[in-house]
């Protein structure tokens, strides 16, 4: 077979550091499980732009399109916090969404049993959840026109943003998600904001039809964002999962990290449509950021992206063994003890980013026996 061709796109802050642990476990795959990985790596964000003044290069998005799978770390430096908006180093992964119609990006908020009490809510709520965001992430208030700054008459200034979503735009995510239901619990919650925007009426109304036309087996509820986000922390397990616009899946996303302990876990896939190469793109991301709190200080929890790698293994190569194989070593190594500060908790091991991911990879040995 002719080696996965992916690239590989660090990015800034913590991105580096997490990355450089996937780096081991590539290594491992390809000694161990007779793989060829072909990978090309280059910079985006901060990094981009100090070496080539913009946050990504075309060459950059048309080699992410030729390959496989891109391999994503996080964007964002605040050394570059006021340059204009189209010089920010966030840019990178907005084009790269955008540019590559990557709009369905797949959030799963999974519990380790070994973290349980690493959440910040009660054991009993956080017990065995396994929910599945899916965020919408080409389209509504991250792109929809008019935006700007603008500086009226008397000097009073606007800042403009708008919501917009067609109906083909919800349909392909909502479809996404509908499908991802009948794999799991078949129970999907969609989620807006109808009581107050259009879009989010809109929204209701196509997921509706969808379902009734496509999906009649798949039970479908409906849910006010703000309702979501109060029910996510009061109790989690009632979701399965969530299918929410772009705004909302950043947001709710990011509570639901803490429910499985840490932001520093939980990884992400955003899938695309089928592109004119006939090839559909696929970007593989944790949620968090570049984390310029605790960047350089080696102490970053690399399982978001070790786990993200495993959901790369599992969509973009079928390798369904070894993104089991990933998983279940990440689960042993906290069954271990060993906690980066970030889901640290009384009795257990403080380790660094690379102490985690060598003793990943330590435990893949173990399961290959
Ligand atoms: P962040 O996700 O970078 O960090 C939020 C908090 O979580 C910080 O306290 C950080 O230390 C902690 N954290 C995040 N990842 C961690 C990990 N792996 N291990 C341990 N702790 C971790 O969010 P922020 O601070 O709001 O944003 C920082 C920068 O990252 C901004 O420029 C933002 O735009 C960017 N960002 C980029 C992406 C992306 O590349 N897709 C995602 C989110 C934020
Ligand atoms: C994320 C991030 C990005 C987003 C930013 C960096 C553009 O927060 O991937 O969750 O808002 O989509
Ligand atoms: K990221
Ligand atoms: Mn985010």
């Amino acid at each position: 077979a002719q080696p996965a061709k992916l690239l590989v796109l660090p990015g800034d802050g913590i991105g580096p550091e997490v990355m450089r642990e996937v780096g081991r476990v590539i290594t491992w795959l390809e000694k161990n499980r007779g793989l060829a990985f072909d990978i090309t790596e280059d910079l985006v964000g901060g990094a981009s732009l100090a070496e080539y003044g913009e946050p990504i290069r075309n060459e950059v998005i048309e080699k992410a399109r030729a390959a496989d799978a891109v391999l994503f770390g996080s964007v964002g430096d605040p050394r570059w916090g006021h340059v204009g908006f189209e010089k920010r180093p966030e840019v990178a992964i907005l084009k790269l969404r955008q540019e590559l119609e990557l709009f369905a990006n797949l959030r799963p908020a999974k519990v380790f049993d070994a973290l349980v009490d690493a959440s910040t809510l009660k054991p009993d709520v956080v017990r065995g959840l396994d929910i599945m965001i899916v965020r919408e992430t080409v389209g509504g208030i991250y792109f929809g026109d008019p935006r700007g700054i603008e500086t009226l008459p008397d000097g009073t200034r606007r800042g403009i943003n708008t919501e917009v979503y067609t109906t083909p735009e919800i349909e392909r995510v909502a479809r996404v998600a509908f499908e991802m239901a009948r794999k799991r619990s078949g129970h999907v919650c969609s989620v807006e904001k109808c009581n107050v925007m259009e879009s989010g009426l809109l929204w209701k109304e196509v997921v509706t039809d969808l379902h009734a036309r496509e999906f009649a087996d798949v039970k479908l509820t409906h849910m006010l964002a703000d309702n979501c986000a109060m029910q996510l922390v009061r109790n989690p397990r009632q979701f399965d999962v969530i299918v929410t616009g772009n705004l909302f899946g950043d947001i709710l996303s990011d509570l639901a990290s803490m429910l499985t302990g840490s932001l520093g876990m939980l990884p992400s896939a955003t899938l695309g449509a089928v592109q004119s190469n006939g090839k559909s793109a696929a970007l593989y991301e944790p949620i968090h950021g570049s984390a310029p709190d605790i960047a350089g200080h080696g102490i970053a929890n690399p399982i978001a992206q070790i786990l993200s790698f495993a959901m790369l293994l599992r969509y973009s190569l079928n390798l369904q063994e070894e993104a089991k194989m990933v998983e279940e070593a990440v689960s042993r190594v906290l069954e271990s003890g060993l906690r980066t500060a970030d889901i640290m908790s009384d009795g257990m091991a403080r380790v660094g980013t690379s102490v985690m991911g060598e003793a990943i990879v330590r435990e893949l040995d173990k399961l290959q026996k």
